[in-house]
């Protein structure tokens, strides 16, 4: 049963709970409606807050982004949670870890929760995610916390996404600061150094000073004075027993004034959306292009003849464009 679309947003700007899942499964799957359901939408987004929470398998993330989500919502900010695990199959490990995470949130309508698990959605994991971080900012979620284990492109492209960015590290894994990835290095605007209870917490808060004062800030941000400089902090957290939490709600807090402040939040947002808009055109001309084509088929015929040598890829371009009426 088709829902006008007016109604649908009016239902998802409400936060009602099934009308935003049905419009997350209507983005993953691209259908027909996603895009007037988010065009009308649109209006009704740019409040929210992103957070990137981003390190390796079982450092704590999902830990973590449960209590961040709990004092949230003990500050009455309403909060939404995008955990995206590209190697769970979709019925698998995360919507498993979703039901027992809203367990802990039973009943609390000011919470929503979702995981997106699969590989190959149309148009990437990526711009999925980025739609359905708008979406629950539409719903009214002023905190959204996105967790993604931090490898792979996709993963760096959510991490972009964020408008803060958390790396979170445990001790005692044998990952010396010297092993890790150094792209999450280069990434965090806040270092989590969770499951400080444990053996090594020290040590590795000492590297993680000495590594973070020899690196070169993530932004060249030359005409920035030293002192309005963002200096990465390094909370020290026991997700499990919620030590630390409120001092990362601050850490981030104190980002964002900065990142607000210091223009950096519209710059970073305006090559958001010049990256989506070159997507957008991207796709439109090459769906229409090669529907006019004649199709996937087409195409890969196209691509076996130039493959063979019988036709040249130049030519073989111009006659699809041809064929579409779009002269380039
Ligand atoms: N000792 C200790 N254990 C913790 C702490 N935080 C999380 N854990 C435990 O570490 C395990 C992994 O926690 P998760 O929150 O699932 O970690 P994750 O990073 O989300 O894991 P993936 O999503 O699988 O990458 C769980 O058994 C947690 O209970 C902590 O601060 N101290
Ligand atoms: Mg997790």
């Amino acid at each position: 049963m088709s829902l006008p679309i007016e109604t649908w947003a009016e239902q998802v700007r409400a936060g009602e709970t099934r009308a935003i899942s049905r419009a997350i499964t209507a983005i993953e799957n691209h259908t027909p409606e996603a895009e007037p359901l988010l065009k009308t939408l649109f209006p009704q987004t740019g409040a929210a807050y992103l957070t990137g929470i981003t390190g390796a398998p079982g450092t704590g993330k999902s830990t973590l982004v449960d209590r961040l989500a709990a004092h949230y919502r003990k500050q009455e900010d309403r909060v939404g949670v995008i955990a995206v695990d590209p190697t769970s199959p979709y019925t698998g490990g995360a919507i498993l870890g979703d039901r027992i995470r809203m367990q802990s949130h039973a009943g609390d309508a000011g919470i929503f929760i979702r995981s997106m698990a699969t590989r190959g959605f149309l148009g990437g994991l990526a711009r999925a995610t980025a739609e359905v971080a708008l979406l629950l900012d539409a719903a009214g979620k002023r905190q959204i916390l996105i967790e993604t284990v931090g490898v792979g492109q996709d993963e760096i492209e959510i991490v972009r996404l964020a408008d803060c960015v958390v790396v979170v590290l445990v001790p005692g894994l044998g990952d010396d600061i010297q092993n890790m990835k150094a792209g999450l290095m280069e990434i965090g605007d806040i270092f989590v150094l969770n499951k400080s209870d444990r053996e090594g917490a020290d040590r590795l808060e000492e590297q993680l000073h000495a590594m973070l004062s020899m690196a070169t800030p993530k932004v060249d941000r030359s005409s920035v004075s030293d002192e309005n400089r963002w200096h990465p902090p390094v909370v020290r957290t026991v997700a499990t027993e919620n030590k630390g939490i409120e001092k990362l709600a601050e850490a981030i807090a104190r980002f964002r004034t900065h990142f607000e402040s210091s223009g950096e939040r519209a710059k970073k947002h305006t090559e958001h959306w010049r990256n989506r808009l070159v997507e957008l055109i991207e796709s439109r001309i090459l769906e229409r292009v090669l529907n006019a084509a004649g199709g996937e088929e087409a195409l890969n015929q196209m691509a076996a003849d130039v493959a063979e040598r019988l036709k040249d890829p130049f030519s073989a371009v111009n006659e699809i464009l041809a064929k579409s009426g779009l002269q380039i």
